[in-house]
């Protein structure tokens, strides 16, 4: 069985939710306090060189990293959790799952971790990073324009990122007052039956 290593809330969240969506078993390893010296941080550290979550243990004990990576995985085996392929819809969904990783997800890296990459201005750069972010989220939110979920009624993966990533910084105030079609498609999954458990698990919910 898949071994997902992560903590409640953290960026394991977004592949615990897509594998329970395509129904795939996992197990939950809680490596909490990784991101501090500990035995957490030496155990993450032997499977993922960069000691972050999502890390997962695939069933023949090959490491998967990467959100997007594992994404396109359960994407090889369950097509329907993306718009078909040849639509226009599809071509959008890669660009903004890629978008969401190479853009928005680095300004955590940054801000969360700012002494790792200048360690004399690291508030500036916390500053920066967390205003930054915010005008990639004003750009998504003029991308959307279908309900309930980004491509209409089909519930796909680049869903679970927009329900995870509005529960961190800067928080579900500030996505319902500047980009409520982010908040909307957010709770949208948040509503998700089959979901509740995980969603409750990493307190999205
Ligand atoms: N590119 C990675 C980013 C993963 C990531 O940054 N995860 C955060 C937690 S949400 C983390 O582990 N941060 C710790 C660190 O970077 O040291 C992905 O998409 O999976």
């Amino acid at each position: 069985m898949i071994t997902v290593y992560g903590a409640p809330g953290w960026g394991s969240a977004i592949s615990e939710l897509m594998l329970t969506l395509a129904d795939i078993p996992y197990q939950f390893e809680n490596v909490e306090g990784f991101d501090s010296p500990g035995h957490n941080q030496e155990k993450l550290l032997k499977l993922n060189p960069l000691c972050q979550v999502p890390t997962l243990q695939l069933d023949d004990g090959s490491i998967m990293t990467e959100s997007a990576a594992i994404a396109l995985m359960i994407l090889d085996e369950h097509p329907h959790l993306a718009p078909p392929t040849g639509t226009p819809e599809r071509n959008q969904f890669w660009r903004l799952l890629v978008w969401l990783v190479a853009n928005v997800y680095p300004t955590f890296t940054y801000a969360d971790y700012p002494e790792r990459f200048v360690p004399g201005a690291a508030q500036e750069l916390r500053d920066h990073c967390i205003a930054y972010r915010k005008s990639l989220y004003i750009w998504l939110e003029q991308q959307l324009h279908a309900t309930p979920y980004a491509f209409g009624e089909q519930l796909t993966l680049l869903d679970i990122y927009i329900c995870v990533i509005r529960t961190w910084g800067p928080r579900h105030d500030w996505f319902k007052e500047n980009t409520p079609k982010i908040s909307a498609i957010a709770d949208a999954v948040c509503a998700q039956p089959r979901l509740q458990s995980v969603l409750r698990r990493n307190d999205i919910i």
